[in-house]
C-alpha cells in the first residue's frame, strides 16, 4: 500500500470539532516518524450543514467519500435536531453504503485511570458489533397518531449473510488471540431473531477451533461488571454491541476514551474511524473534552492502513501521558484538551 493516504475528515458536531483536530496533530506527528503522509480533506458536514441545506451531507456525499482511503469522523448530533435525522442522515448511511459491517470496539484498562470497579485486574477485550442490520432498521411505522390506540412498530432485520459475516470476522479475531468467543443473545425472550442469531453463529464457528459460549445479554451485562477480565472477544448484534461498549468504556474509566473502527474487512470500500462517544453538547466549546477516544480511533486507522508499529506508538504515547498523571476532567484530572494533546505529542517518539 502506498505511504500516502487521502483521509476524509468529518469533525461533525459538538466536541467533534475539538477532538478531531487534536487527533490529527497526533496522527501527523506519528506519521512523520514513518514517512507516511496524509492528505486530510475536511468535509464540513453535520448539523450546521443540515441547518443550511436541510440534509446532513450533500446529495453526492457518499460518492465523495468513496474517493478516500479512510474516513475520520468526530461526532454527530445537536439537541435542536432529532437524533433520527443526524444519525440516519450521515453516520448510518456511511456504515451501510460502504459495507462497514464490523464495528470493532476495544475495551482496555488504561494506565493511572481510576475505574468504578473495586478490583484493579487488567481488562482487555474486544467487542465486535454488527453494524449494518439488526435492531437498527428503517422498517416499521406509527399508526393512529394522536389517538388512544396510537402504536409504533419497529422491525428488526437479521439476515444469514449479515450474521455469518460478522461472526466470521469475530471468530478469526478470537482465533488470533485467546481462542475464546462470547456471543451475546436473548433467545429466551426474543423468539425469532435471536434463536436465528444463535443458529447462524453456531453454524459459522463450527469450522473454527474455538471455545464458544452463548450468553444472554442481561447475564452478560452483569458479568461484564462483575468479571470483565473473563471476556476476550464478544460478538453482538447492532444494539447489544452498542450498549455493551458504553458499559465497557464506563468500566475502564470514561466513555471519552473509547475508540471504534467501522470496518469493511474486504477493503472494497473505505472504513471509518470514530470515537464511541457522541457530540457531548454539555461540554462542547469548553476545551475540556477528552481526545483519547479520537486519538485511539486514529491509531486503529493507522493499523487498518497497514502501519501497526505507528499505531502502537500512538497508543503508547497517550498511555505514557496518562501514566505521567496527565488526565482530562472526565478521568478526574485537570488537563484541557490541548494540554493533554501536547502531552501526547511530547511522547510521540
Ligand atoms: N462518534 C460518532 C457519534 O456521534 N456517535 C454517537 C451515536 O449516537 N452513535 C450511534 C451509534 O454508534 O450507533
Amino acid at each position: 500500500m502506498a505511504d500516502h493516504h487521502s483521509i476524509a475528515v468529518i469533525a461533525g458536531d459538538g466536541i467533534g470539532q475539538e477532538v478531531v483536530p487534536a487527533a490529527i496533530e497526533c496522527l501527523t506527528a506519528v506519521a512523520g516518524l514513518h514517512s507516511i503522509t496524509f492528505d486530510f480533506v475536511d468535509l464540513p458536514w453535520g448539523s450546521d450543514y443540515y441547518q443550511k441545506h436541510g440534509r446532513m451531507m450533500p446529495v453526492d456525499g457518499l460518492e465523495q467519500l468513496a474517493a478516500h482511503d479512510a474516513i475520520f469522523l468526530g461526532a454527530v448530533g445537536i439537541p435542536s435536531i432529532p437524533d433520527t435525522e443526524t444519525l440516519w442522515g450521515l453516520l448510518i448511511p456511511i456504515r451501510r453504503y460502504f459495507e462497514q459491517y464490523v464495528n470493532l470496539r476495544p475495551v482496555k484498562t488504561l494506565p493511572s485511570v481510576v475505574t468504578p470497579l473495586a478490583s484493579d485486574r487488567f481488562i482487555d477485550f474486544l467487542i465486535v458489533r454488527e453494524n449494518c442490520e439488526g435492531e437498527y432498521s428503517e422498517v416499521g411505522g406509527r399508526v393512529y397518531r394522536g389517538l388512544p390506540q396510537e402504536s409504533a412498530f419497529q422491525q428488526s432485520v437479521f439476515t444469514r449473510f449479515g450474521v455469518a459475516r460478522v461472526t466470521n470476522f469475530a471468530a478469526n479475531l478470537a482465533a488470533s488471540r485467546s481462542r475464546r468467543l462470547t456471543s451475546a443473545t436473548k433467545s429466551n425472550g426474543i423468539v425469532h431473531t435471536m434463536p436465528f442469531w444463535d443458529e447462524v453463529v453456531a453454524d459459522t464457528v463450527a469450522g473454527f477451533d474455538l471455545e464458544v459460549e452463548s450468553v444472554l445479554i442481561d447475564a452478560l451485562a452483569a458479568r461484564m461488571v462483575l468479571s470483565p477480565w473473563s471476556f476476550d472477544v464478544i460478538v453482538a448484534s447492532n444494539l447489544f454491541g452498542d450498549i455493551l461498549s458504553d458499559l465497557g468504556s464506563a468500566l475502564t474509566g470514561s466513555i471519552g476514551v473509547a475508540p471504534s473502527a467501522n470496518l469493511n474487512p474486504e477493503r472494497t470500500h473505505p472504513s471509518m474511524f470514530e470515537p464511541v462517544h457522541g457530540s457531548a453538547p454539555d461540554i462542547a466549546g469548553m476545551g475540556i473534552a477528552n481526545p483519547i477516544g479520537q486519538i485511539w480511533s486514529g491509531a486503529m486507522m493507522l493499523d487498518h492502513l497497514g502501519y501497526p508499529e505507528a499505531a502502537s506508538q500512538l497508543v503508547a504515547a497517550f498511555e505514557a501521558a496518562l501514566a505521567a498523571g496527565i488526565r482530562t476532567r472526565d478521568l478526574g484530572g485537570t488537563a484541557s484538551t490541548s494540554e493533554f494533546t501536547t502531552a501526547v505529542l511530547d511522547r510521540v517518539t
